[in-house]
């Protein structure tokens, strides 16, 4: 790193790769920069390595990907010494992991935390990236690469008082470090998708009480945990290759095989079997693995429902709470499902209840709790778990301007555009893996293919003696158009966030890449087959330091 002065006679440190987050994205983005020789630096808002798994530290935050197959795969030493203890960690686990791979591969060096980019402006005369950064330091950077996750933005409603409540008050997804006391404390909890069923069993035996506001029931069904046993263990690295061949082609990014058969091959109890094998299989199986026509086939989708809230009904003791516990208003798959350990069994404490917010809505929160129409509520705690500005909300509160100094938020109004969720037209040199129009499956899985792509497309353009690239709006289009064309083949529908509906006035998007991994696998070979004619390069008129290996330099 070199250091020059700028006009206002602040350092600003060059460097060719910035990256910003920590997460399990940026984390990896920074070790393959590092790797192909590029200088890196990695700027994370945190006070450590993690993004999501740094900040939804809250009780019970868990894997639903089995761990081995949500860690990375680029180091079978890493994967060899690094024995995950259950095949669904849990939040500490995964911190602790995130910490030993970047000391493994002495990356620590090479990133500043508590370190919020508040703006980041790209110069065209020198085509390098101005990047200001919280603590008051300026960057200049030849590519900006923005890992900073889909899930990083909380959402707090906007409940009239929000700020009046005296006790303490958390969301799932800025939890503190220091461990929260909920012993003998009254709690409420506001939410009840993944973070909200994760959190109501992991505290329900510590609280005094426990207030679970409910708008909407999901399909939770069970996780299946379990530790991984010593000879588990041992088949995983012996098995390393085979695992890893897996997940780098899977769809979904998964282990797990798909079922073969339509829910209508089989016969009635056929089909009673068959969910109950689903019901006890772990994590995502319900989805990878179900019936091939459960997501789409609404006779089977309903009688799959109709299964889980048989169970529901079973686990539930009081038949009036396990009726508000069913979801009524979506089928299964319509939104991200969450997985659980003891949720709907916690309803039969007898300190825990639930406010049925479609029934009774909140009104506002008062000093002392909530008030909600049929009265107000005293709490010690209230726990926030509504959710996120999904897949665009960090990248555009970081004051992103590109060509002519266009904001990112107003190129972006009426939702991401983006050419394999890599790049976006008229910010040269921006790349964002893990952001939106990336996954559609196992998030690492997908996120690692991006960073994969960025970082072999970061050393073409060096190697080609190229400093600027920036997407086509030809490629931009497909892409988009792709994604809007397969929006129809995807179980989702807006009433999950994956389309920004969770947040009032977001324009309604869908933030996944819904053409799914094969779509992604194709264009990257396309942009191999086509020497990268889905991109302009060209050499920026003010070049900041020579390109390394000039080759066939000028515009195209
Ligand atoms: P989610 O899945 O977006 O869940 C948010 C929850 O908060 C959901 O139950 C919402 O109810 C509820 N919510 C949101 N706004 C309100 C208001 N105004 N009043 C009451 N309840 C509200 O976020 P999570 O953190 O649970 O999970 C995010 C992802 O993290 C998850 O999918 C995994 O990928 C990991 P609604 O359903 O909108 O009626």
């Amino acid at each position: 790193m070199s250091f020059s002065t700028s006009a206002n006679a602040e350092p600003v440190a060059e460097i060719d790769v910035l990256v910003i987050g920590a997460g399990i994205t940026g984390i990896y983005q920074l070790y393959r920069a590092r790797e192909a020789g590029f200088s890196a630096l990695l700027l994370e808002a945190g006070g450590g390595v993690g993004g999501t798994w740094y900040w939804n530290r809250y009780p019970g935050a868990r894997f639903d990907s089995e761990s081995y197959t949500y860690g990375y795969l680029f180091s079978k030493e890493l994967f060899d010494e690094w024995e995950w203890r259950e095949h669904f960690a849990g939040q500490p686990e995964t911190e602790r992991y995130l910490n030993h791979v970047v000391d493994r591969f002495e990356l620590r060096h090479h990133m500043r935390f508590g370190t919020t980019v508040t703006s980041a402006e790209f110069d065209e005369a020198t085509g390098t990236w101005n990047v200001v950064a919280s603590d008051g330091t300026q960057h200049r950077a030849r590519f900006l690469i923005a890992a900073t996750g889909v899930l990083s933005v909380p959402y707090f409603p906007h409940v009239p008082g929000l700020a009046e409540f005296v006790g303490e008050s958390y969301h799932t997804g800025l939890w503190p470090e220091t461990p929260v006391d909920f012993t003998a404390k009254r709690v409420a909890v506001i939410g009840t998708g993944s973070s909200g069923v994760q959190i109501v069993p992991a505290v329900a035996n510590q609280v005094a009480s426990l207030t679970v506001y409910q708008r909407t029931p999901n399909w939770c069904t069970p996780l299946n945990n379990a530790p991984i046993t010593p000879g588990e263990q041992a088949q995983l690295r012996a098995d390393f290759e085979a695992i890893r061949d897996v997940l780098n082609t899977s769809v979904h990014g998964f282990l797990h095989q798909p079922h073969d058969g339509a829910a209508f091959d089989d016969s009635r109890a056929e089909r009673r079997a068959f969910f109950e094998k689903m019901w006890n299989s772990p994590g995502f199986m319900k989805l990878t693995s179900n019936y091939t026509d459960l997501l789409f086939n609404e006779a089977a989708n309903s009688e799959w429902c109709e299964f889980v809230a048989g169970k529901v009904r079973s686990i539930v003791e009081d038949p009036e709470m396990a009726e508000k516990l069913i979801p009524k208003d979506h089928r299964f798959g319509e939104k991200r499902p969450p997985f659980v350990t003891g949720y709907y069994e916690t309803f039969n404490k007898p300190n825990v209840s639930i406010v049925d917010l479609q029934a009774t809505p909140i009104v506002r929160v008062t000093e002392r709790g909530i008030e909600t129409t049929d009265g107000e509520r005293d709490f010690d705690v209230i726990v926030w778990a509504t959710g996120f500005d999904f897949g665009t909300g960090a990248l555009l509160r970081m004051g992103i301007r590109g060509r002519d100094g266009l904001a990112l938020a107003d190129h972006w109004a009426d939702g991401p555009t983006t050419f394999l969720g890599v790049q976006t037209t008229k910010f040269p040199n921006l790349f964002l893996p893990g952001g939106p129009h990336a996954a559609a499956g196992n998030n690492p899985r997908y996120n690692g293919d991006q960073v994969d792509f960025v970082t072999e497309t970061l050393v073409y353009v060096r190697d080609h003696g190229y400093d600027v690239i920036e997407v086509t709006l030809e490629a931009e289009e497909r892409w988009c158009e792709m994604i809007e064309r397969n929006v129809a083949l995807s179980s989702f529908t807006d009433k999950s966030y994956y389309f920004g509906t969770n947040i009032p006035g977001k324009p309604r998007r869908y933030l996944l890449n819904s053409g799914g991994r094969p779509k992604l696998f194709k264009e990257i070979a396309r942009v191999h087959e086509t020497d990268y004619k889905a991109f302009r390069l060209s050499q920026s008129a003010s070049p900041v330091s020579p390109p390394r290996q000039a080759a066939a330099a000028g515009e195209r």
